[in-house]
């Protein structure tokens, strides 16, 4: 029999293991789940996020990275500053498996002030579990960060939480979604009882009531029967009276008639409710058996018009974060990226849009909050952390086709100034050294005063709790003592990028306005407010501003 040529025995090889490794790479992108939590400050996301690491069995212990070590503080608030708080200031990455999924969590700040890193994180992210207390409903920031995930079409779960605490009615809760985001709701489940009264958990689904014990602290998973709903186990100590208002709620819920529509939910048009209390792990499992088997893995991105498919044999991603400190045994700093289509390979030599230059991958991490783990390989929807590029910005693309170039991080408007001193010369160094890497980070901007022989830095920032972060961290992390002086500024505006300098030279400011450049060399105009923008505005009609800049090139 004549054998057919060499070359064609080698390409037929070639593409039995193309389809291998496609077929491999869909497994593995099927079983992703990337997500974040959001909402208002205070509603109970870190200790959500801890919950879910317990029912995942991520933790043995809720509230504590592992028992052995006996370490109180949350896996998620890792930062000196948040613990010292009790506030979240900066988003977390725990990458755990559970029941057949990689899931990809990332617990984010509420605060206003540090949304810069929130808004970061929502374009890393396939879907949300926007968190809800239930005693106060939807909060000021939650409608924001709910925009902003309206505007990206990504999937939006509920859990309307502290359901331990007198809550609102529920079905004005489902109301209130309804009315002022305008989202449909449909309800998962049910909360039965209120409050101190608050015991257990219907599921529309399987008709089944889940009552729990409360277990003190709430380490430890919850104690749970699950009954019909005339089950007089199950029923508990709940009056009759409030036995029966659950059962007219769900009679009610029935008549409307709805029937969950997965497209809907796919599409952002629905979300999905959940009832629960995290700090008891009332529901926290029904919350994450529901959120798996409704959400999406991760899927196709548009990228100036091309559609970069996860399954696209080119490995693709970009860096949504950067963190210095974060492990204080390595004082190094992570870039946090997000693989968007083929395979990562530890080692792999890339293309980086910023540099333009070819870089080699070979210190690659799993991250469990601030504790990490080599990776050899990862897949579509990961979030892995690369050690060792100082070269690497927030907003590069990383991937092995220089065609493809992500533009997804959103720049944000300053709003609040302050000059950072150094009253301590001896230590400039750290001073410089921490403020840069900082800058870096993304966590401030800075300004440089055009024509000045003032060469304190300016720190620009979304808002003033971005300031006592930067002085906290440079204090702790880098021994760095720094003193703030309030400016007179409140309104930053940019000014074309290719504006020369004698057209500078020529500009007619109002009073009290200063030209200053940004990092990347681009022209500022600072001003003391809005109405003093608005009136250059109006009289300079040739020289156009925008509140952030056009183009942004970091030297
Ligand atoms: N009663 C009650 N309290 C809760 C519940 N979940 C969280 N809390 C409390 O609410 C407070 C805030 O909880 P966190 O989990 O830190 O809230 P967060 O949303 O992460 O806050 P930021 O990250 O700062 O925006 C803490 O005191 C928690 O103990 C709950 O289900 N019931
Ligand atoms: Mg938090």
């Amino acid at each position: 029999m004549p054998q057919p040529p060499a070359s064609r025995l080698v390409a037929a090889g070639f593409s039995a293991t193309l389809r291998g490794s496609t077929v491999s790479i869909a497994k593995e992108i099927s079983k992703r789940r990337t997500f974040a939590i959001i909402s208002h400050p205070d509603a109970g996301k870190t200790t959500l996020t801890e919950k879910l690491l317990l029912y995942g069995g991520a933790v043995q212990l809720a509230g504590s990275v592992t028992a052995r070590k006996n370490q109180r503080a949350t896996t998620s608030d890792w930062m000196e500053l948040e613990k010292k708080r009790g506030i979240s200031i900066s988003s977390t990455v725990l990458q755990f498996d559970y029941d057949g999924f990689r899931i990809n969590l990332l617990d984010t700040p509420g605060h206003k002030d540090f949304s810069e890193d929130t808004y970061r994180v929502l374009t890393a992210v396939d879907s949300v579990v926007m968190v809800i207390d239930s005693a106060k409903g939807i909060e000021p920031q939650t409608r924001k960060l709910f925009e902003v995930c309206r505007q990206r079409g990504v999937p939006i779960f509920t859990l309307m939480n502290k359901c331990d605490r007198p809550m609102k009615n529920p079905l004005e809760l489902i109301d209130e979604l309804e009315r002022v985001l305008g989202i449909g709701a449909f309800p998962v489940n049910w909360p039965i009882g209120n409050g101190p009264e608050f015991q257990g958990i219907y599921d529309r689904k399987t008709k089944m009531m889940h009552t729990f014990e409360r277990v003190v602290g709430g380490k430890h998973r919850a104690p749970v029967s699950v009954g019909g709903l005339h089950d007089p186990a199950v029923r508990g100590n709940l009056s009759d009276a409030e036995f029966a208002k659950t059962l007219e709620e769900l009679e009610m819920l029935e008549h409307a008639g709805e029937e969950f529509d997965e497209a809907a939910v796919l599409a952002g048009k629905t979300t999905p409710v959940f009832f629960g209390s995290g700090v008891n792990n009332f529901g926290v499992q029904l919350l994450l058996d529901g959120f798996l088997k409704h959400s999406p893995a991760p899927k196709s991105r548009v990228m100036g018009g091309i559609e970069i498919s996860p399954e696209n044999p080119a490995f693709s991603g970009f860096i949504f974060k950067i963190q210095a400190n974060m492990d204080p045994k390595h004082r190094d700093r992570i870039a946090f990226i997000r693989v968007c289509s083929g395979k990562f390979d530890r080692d792999m030599t890339v293309h980086h849009s910023r540099s333009e230059k070819k870089v080699r991958l070979s210190s690659s991490h799993k991250l469990f909050g601030n504790e990490r783990e080599t990776v050899d390989e990862a897949y579509p929807g990961d979030v892995i952390g690369l050690v060792g590029h100082d070269s690497f910005g927030i907003g590069d693309t990383l991937t092995t086709d220089p065609k493809i170039l992500y533009k997804e991080i959103p720049r944000f408007t300053p709003e609040a100034f302050s000059f950072l001193h150094n009253p301590n010369t001896g230590k400039y160094k750290q001073f410089r050294q921490g403020l840069d890497q900082l800058l870096q980070e993304g966590v401030i901007q800075a300004l440089y005063l055009r024509n000045s022989s003032i060469k304190t830095p300016l720190l620009a920032a979304v808002g003033p709790l971005q300031f006592e972060v930067v002085q906290f961290r440079l204090e702790s992390e880098y021994g760095a003592e720094s003193r703030l002086e309030p400016a007179s500024w409140n309104v930053v505006r940019w000014l074309p990028t290719d504006i020369t300098e004698d057209a500078l030279d020529g500009l007619s400011l109002p009073t009290g306005a200063k030209l200053a450049y940004d990092l990347g060399k681009n022209p500022v105009i600072l001003f003391q407010n809005e109405w003093s923008a608005n009136y250059f505005n109006e009289t300079n009609k040739n020289t156009p501003l925008s509140a952030v800049p056009v183009q942004t090139v970091r030297e």
